[in-house]
């Protein structure tokens, strides 16, 4: 296997070392020892005066083989081929193309000389895995670029472009296509030259203890809660003081440390859900997509203009369409403040905006929507205004034109039947705001047609989003689940709870704010509004907190007003509770003769979190969700759920499902029937399996 995997020729004399390992030569076992055998050869033969190591394929190792990280190692270890490479008497040359990540850059920098085409991309993004750079990339980037520079791609995750590359030192020289052609170009020089093995390793290192505690503070709020990113900056700081072979021991040894917890466990497994949720379970995988050349937005408020500009910088034309001129313009001139800020604060140069921006035409007529591929509604939340949107599009787009509705709530069937062809009609949930936010609900009506799926998933991923598949549900995933997270904070608040502990408890669990924190942000407003509209309230629910909604009867919306759960100062700084919400929580739990306690933060996280996943639970046993880990990647894309816990499902395996099961049922006691074990976790936990052993 290994004769196919890794192969040697020779060129001139230079040998070559290819690998093919598609998709993206990630380093397994056989490419490792593959390499290790065409080194033996490239060694032996002396007709190989210089060496270059390529890959075939779409790109140059792209790291280690994630999959092997959970199983015993298997010798060769990357460490050892790497230092082979490093010792090697002839010269090494890596010919990168591609994304050169983790396991591929540590790689490269065993060799003694890189060089790269234009389009390549060089990076260390193990922390975002849990794990530092294992093969010597925390002793070797630093040597060749400074302690600095190198934290910034170990720690910052910062991926390097070739030209960026060069410029720091990283590669010796960019090369024109085919970059193995150019590579052996490149060592035929140096055997010319009688230029020889250049070890990174034999280089000091430029840097100081500064730059260490530096990296500390400055990557203490990013990474609150992570462990490697941290045992990331332990290991460069070895570089400064001891000798190559040594850093290598002690980055091996935080390496394996890192690799045993529960954050690389999470982080690895959210790596594989994020590629698994684009794939629909019962889809055809033959099923050709629609072409999607033209685009279409109606609605310019906040939602609508976001997704005009995901679609634009995505370069595609959009169309958006306002009620009228004068709405049209609004809406033009908001978008194009949004692209002057990026500009302004350095994101995007004024070219790229300025193309950005040309991609955008307003409208005020349907008939200008008529060649639209995708039109995406984002018009007000109301059934019956979207219902119109939907016929009166009928009318002018071709039959088989997509129209996808960006309803958080709304019932996507009753949507869909407004349509003459129901089967062209499906959710494309956006999260605000939509041009920064990963994640897209796809929701999947009864009607909606293998086509739409199939066009909208791979498309979701141009659009540089995170898409995941939900049936047809209040709220679908991400919200059902967010409900009753809420539910649970107002009721800890009637029970005794203060605001500032529920948020500080969340926040300490990992969230970036708590759920009272959030709705201020986000407009306590949009779910009392959404509550009316639904008639959600006491009739459904004996112990329904009113106190949200009576913030709201008196204009206190959150942030906006300057009032919500807390006050304002000068618009986003809170400056401690709104003294209304510790008289209404307690009248309201006299009202309802529930006894106020004290109650601590265990409680406060366990009845918040539980009960989010006792739902996701309820959503898999209903088909809404396809498998638990489709549900994290919403929670950890959409919510902001802490990624080292894996997400909401991934987090119950590591609580344990018998855990998990007994404490529901004692709340059910406590509580009622709400609390009831999903009859998905009764069946886990009666076979003794992990909620995660449901995901294919
Ligand atoms: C490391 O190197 C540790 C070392 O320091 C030392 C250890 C001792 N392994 O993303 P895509 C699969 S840690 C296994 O859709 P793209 C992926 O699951 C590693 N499988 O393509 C998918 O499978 P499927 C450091 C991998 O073009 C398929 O390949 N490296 C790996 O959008 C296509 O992937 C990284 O963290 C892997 N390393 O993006 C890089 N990578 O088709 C991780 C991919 O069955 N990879 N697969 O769903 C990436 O960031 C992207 O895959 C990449 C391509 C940018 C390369």
């Amino acid at each position: 296997m290994n004769d196919t995997v890794v192969t040697y020729r020779r060129d001139g004399n230079v040998g070559v070392i290819t690998t093919n390992n598609p998709p993206v030569n990630a380093l397994g076992h056989a490419v490792r020892a593959g390499i290790m055998a065409a080194l033996d050869e490239a060694l032996s033969d002396n007709d190989a005066k210089a060496i270059v190591v390529a890959c075939d394929g779409r790109t140059f190792h792209a790291g280690a083989d994630i999959s092997e990280f959970g199983k015993p190692p298997q010798p060769p270890f990357l460490g050892e081929v790497i230092n082979r490479l490093e010792n090697c008497t002839k010269p090494v040359v890596a010919a990168l193309h591609g994304t050169a990540l983790g396991g591929g850059l540590e790689i490269a920098l065993g060799c003694h000389y890189r060089v790269a085409n234009a389009g390549a991309q060089v990076g260390l993004p193990e922390v975002s895995l849990g794990i530092i750079p294992g093969a010597g990339g925390t002793q070797r980037l630093p040597r060749l670029i400074g302690v600095a520079a190198a934290l910034d791609v170990i720690i910052g995750g910062k991926r390097l472009k070739a030209a960026a590359a060069h410029e720091l030192g990283v590669i010796d020289a960019v090369v024109e296509d085919p970059v193995t052609d150019g590579a052996i170009a490149f060592a035929a020089n140096l055997i010319a030259a009688a230029q020889g093995p250049r070890p990174i390793g034999a280089q000091s290192v430029d840097g100081s203890d500064s730059d260490i505690e530096e990296a500390r503070t400055r990557y203490a709020r990013r990474y609150r809660g992570y462990n490697a990113p941290f045992r990331a900056i332990d290991a460069v700081e070895a570089s400064l003081t001891t000798p190559l072979a040594e850093g290598l021991v002690l980055e091996r040894k935080l390496f394996e440390a890192c690799n045993a917890t529960i954050e690389a466990r999470a982080l690895q497994y959210a790596f594989f859900a994020e590629r698994q949720a684009a794939k629909i379970k019962d889809l055809p995988k033959e099923t050709p997509p629609r072409a999607v050349a033209q685009t279409a937005v109606i609605g310019g408020g906040t939602m609508g203009r976001g997704i005009a500009m995901v679609f634009a910088d995505a370069g595609l034309p959009v169309t958006l369409l306002e009620i009228s001129a004068e709405a049209r313009d609004a809406t033009l001139t908001a978008i194009a403040k949004s692209y002057d800020g990026m500009v302004s604060r350095g994101r995007l140069t004024r070219d790229v905006a300025n193309d950005r921006l040309s991609r955008i035409t307003g409208a005020t007529d349907y008939v200008d929507l008529t060649a639209a591929d995708l039109i995406v509604e984002a018009v007000f939340e109301e059934i019956d205004v979207k219902k119109e949107v939907i016929a009166r599009l009928d009318a002018v787009v071709a039959s088989d034109a997509l129209i996808a509705t960006n309803t958080s709530y709304l019932d996507v069937n009753a949507l869909a039947a407004a349509s003459a062809h129901p089967q062209r009609v499906l959710g494309m949930h956006f999260f605000s705001p939509a041009n920064v936010m990963k994640l897209l609900e796809v929701v999947r009506a009864d009607a909606t047609s293998d086509t739409a799926l199939a066009t909208v998933m791979p498309l979701a991923k141009r659009l540089g989003k995170i898409p995941v598949v939900s049936g047809v549900c209040h709220g679908f995933i991400g919200n059902r689940m967010l409900q009753v997270y809420q539910r649970e904070a107002n009721r800890l608040l009637q029970e005794g709870a203060t605001i500032t502990q529920i948020d500080k408890a969340i926040f300490d669990f990992g969230l970036p704010m708590g759920p009272f924190a959030v709705r201020d942000l986000a407009g306590i407003d949009v779910g009392w509004r959404m509550r009316k509209a639904f008639g959600i309230g006491r009739a459904q629910d004996a112990r329904y907190s009113a106190v949200p909604d009576l913030l709201c009867e008196r204009d206190q919306f959150g942030q906006k007003t300057g009032v919500g759960f807390y006050i304002y100062e000068g618009g986003r700084k809170s400056i401690g509770e709104n003294p209304l919400v510790a008289e209404l929580a307690p009248a309201e739990a006299k009202e309802l003769g529930i006894a106020r306690r004290e109650i601590d933060d265990t409680e406060i996280v366990e009845r918040c979190i539980f009960a989010m996943i006792n739902e996701g639970a309820n959503l898999l046993d209903e088909g809404i969700a396809q498998r638990p880990s489709d549900i994290d990647i919403v929670w950890l894309n959409g919510y902001g759920f802490p990624a080292y816990r894996g997400g909401p499902m991934f987090y119950a395996d590591t609580v344990r499902i018998e855990k998990l099961v007994s404490r529901l049922k004692d709340l059910k006691k406590e509580y009622g029937p709400e609390w009831s074990p999903a009859p998905l976790l009764a069946r886990l936990h009666k076979d003794s399996k992990p909620l995660t052993s449901l995901n294919r």
